[in-house]
């Protein structure tokens, strides 16, 4: 799948943590259906062959609603399943690697913090970066926080996009209007939600106004 800037703009992460007995593909397509541009399967408990049954699952899915998939981290899972790409952290396989193992077609994205994490991931062959916690989260127990200055840097810093994570909901994603940024990352707001749809709904929308403002 080429790699277009403009599928980050509501860019859906899973978590199977509040499913309460609902499935993950059925949350995700709901999420699709609703109108989320760009799709992350992260699983961070799985053992490998779940993982793999599941994201055959979900690649079929993306493919119907013609959304970008890619797999946090496991690399192996993501040539496995056929997944549009992967993202990674900064302490996963390096961009440049992954880049020569995927070939140019693939989209990988990169986890950065800093104007120089960002310029290296993409000197790496990064085709985007993401940039946070850009407010306090909970999801991530690790994740260390990103000013509305410094994500208005980062931007400024690199020609790839930039998609902004952590802690983003619909009463703080306005706050972000002018950082340029492509588009806001979520799983709480998102799959923490007792209807995933109406919140991916309510979110596209104020995400597409956030970028026109
Ligand atoms: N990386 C930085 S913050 C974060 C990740 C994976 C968690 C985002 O989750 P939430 O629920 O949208 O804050
Ligand atoms: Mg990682």
């Amino acid at each position: 799948m080429k790699f277009d800037r403009n599928s980050l703009l509501l860019y859906a992460i899973t978590d199977r943590t509040w499913l309460n007995g609902k499935s993950l593909a059925g949350e995700v397509e709901k999420v699709l259906q609703a109108g989320a541009t760009f799709l992350q399967l992260r699983e961070k408990d799985l053992d490998k062959e779940h993982f793999l049954r599941e994201a055959k699952e979900i690649k079929k899915l993306t493919d119907r609603y013609h959304v970008p998939f890619v797999i946090n981290d496991d690399v192996e899972v993501a040539i496995a399943c056929g997944a549009d790409g992967v993202h990674v952290g900064q302490s996963d396989m390096q961009a440049r690697d992954l880049r020569q193992l995927f070939g140019p077609d693939k989209i990988i994205g990169v986890s950065a913090r800093t104007v120089e994490q960002a310029r290296i991931a993409k000197e790496s062959g990064a085709d985007y970066v993401g940039v946070g916690a850009v407010f306090g989260t909970t999801t991530k127990k690790d994740a260390n926080q990103v000013t509305f200055e410094e994500l208005k840097e980062i931007c400024a810093s690199v020609e790839i996009p930039v998609v902004a994570i952590g802690g983003i909901n619909e009463t703080n994603l306005m706050q972000l209007k002018g950082s340029g940024i492509d588009g806001i990352s979520m799983i709480s707001a998102i799959f923490a939600k007792p209807d995933a749809a109406a919140a991916t709904k309510n979110l596209l929308a104020l995400a597409k106004a956030m970028k026109e403002a």
